[in-house]
């Protein structure tokens, strides 16, 4: 088929799911978490090599696997690509087709189920590894890229994966940038999702000077969705499998919750994950309790991660043997619904 085609097919699906997703409510448990999304990771792989080649430095997702999610409930793939592979050598340079073309037809094929996909450059803030300064080509970047999604309400954009050590007057306008590129381009229906400073930590969010300096971020379409990581385990970095304790989840999102509340904003966890152990299983649990009893601020949580080159990577949930696909993943769908 055309990738006009495509492209048309894909907006029409969009139209027909759309609202269903927004009132998920389990009549059954109660649970009403409206997104349970899994991270697909691989398309930024070889991060220190910016060109690459796919499958070889990188891969894309394989797609049998987004309907075996689906069937568990999830509804959001944030799908993890480079910005220097989609522009190669600058932000405001041309497509590389190929690249793009890969990621359209996995934004396409995933929104055509009707599950949401969330655009996210995984670039930390950065460009051939330096932090991005010029605040108008991140515009035009964005604005490049919302253009091909436009017609499809079913993505989310993502303005970067994870700031980290950048002036945090920059981080607000880099994402005040991305906001006022993609409603440029025409994406006016679309959910956009912030991230802020210190690797974007709900436990961190009030304490590392995000909230004070993100909340005033602007968007005519009123539809920012705030995107938080939370990760269970000492130093919250995500590398190791044992948890604090087994409410250590719902401990770590307390101030954020209260200052979504405060505020009058959304947020979503995009990133989070534990170890395949019972006290890890009950901290995920707690935590996930607690973003359902608060889901009046919180849309849901993004499971970190599938993909098919992590192998037996502790939080792997790439079916069918990754290790929190066969231990986490039972524990945890009941959550979100089914
Ligand atoms: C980068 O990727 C290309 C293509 O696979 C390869 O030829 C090159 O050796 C890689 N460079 C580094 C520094 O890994
Ligand atoms: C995906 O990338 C590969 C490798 O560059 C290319 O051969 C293929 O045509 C691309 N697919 C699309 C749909 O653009
Ligand atoms: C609600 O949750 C129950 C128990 O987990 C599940 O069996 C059922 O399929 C869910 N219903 C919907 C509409 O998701
Ligand atoms: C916690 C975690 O696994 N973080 C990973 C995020 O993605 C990058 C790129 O794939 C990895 O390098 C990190 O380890």
């Amino acid at each position: 088929m055309l990738m006009k085609n495509l492209l048309a097919a894909a907006a029409l699906a969009a139209t027909a799911f759309a609202s269903p997703l927004e009132k998920r409510q389990n009549s059954t448990t109660g649970r009403k978490l409206k997104w349970f999304g899994i991270n697909e990771s691989g398309a930024e792989f070889g991060e220190t090599n910016f060109t690459g080649v796919y499958g070889k430095e990188y891969t894309w997702y394989d797609l049998s696997t987004v309907d075996q999610f689906i069937t568990q409930g999830v509804n959001v793939f944030r799908l993890n690509f480079l910005m220097e592979r989609v522009t190669p050598g600058s932000l405001t340079g041309a497509f590389d087709p190929l690249y793009l073309g890969n990621l359209t037809a996995q934004v396409n094929y995933i929104t055509g189920k009707g599950a949401y996909a969330m655009v996210q450059p995984h670039n930390y803030g950065r460009f051939l590894g330096n932090i991005i300064t010029d605040t108008a080509a991140f515009k035009t970047w964005w604005q490049n890229v919302a253009a091909v999604y436009k017609d499809n309400d079913l993505v989310v954009f993502d303005t970067n994966n994870e700031y980290h050590d950048m002036d945090q007057t920059l981080v607000f306008n880099l994402n005040q940038a991305a906001i006022d590129g993609i409603r440029a381009a025409g994406a006016t229906k679309q959910y956009i999702t912030p991230e802020g400073n210190s690797w974007t930590g709900a436990w961190t969010w009030v304490s590392s000077g995000n909230a004070a300096s993100l909340v005033a971020l602007k968007d005519p379409q009123d539809k920012l969705i705030y995107q938080m990581h939370q990760y269970l385990d000492t130093d919250g970095s995500g590398t190791h499998e044992e948890c604090v304790s087994a409410t250590i989840f719902a401990e770590r999102l307390q101030a954020a919750t209260q200052w979504l509340k405060d505020n009058k904003k959304q947020g979503v966890i995009g990133e989070f994950a534990a170890g395949a152990n019972a006290q890890c299983i009950t901290a995920l649990q707690g935590g996930l309790k607690y973003l359902d009893d608060n889901s009046d601020v919180w849309w849901g949580a993004i499971w970190w991660a599938a993909g098919p080159w992590w192998g037996p990577y502790m939080y792997s949930m790439e079916p069918p043997s990754g290790p929190a696909w066969t231990g986490v993943l039972p524990q945890i769908k009941s959550y979100f619904l089914s």
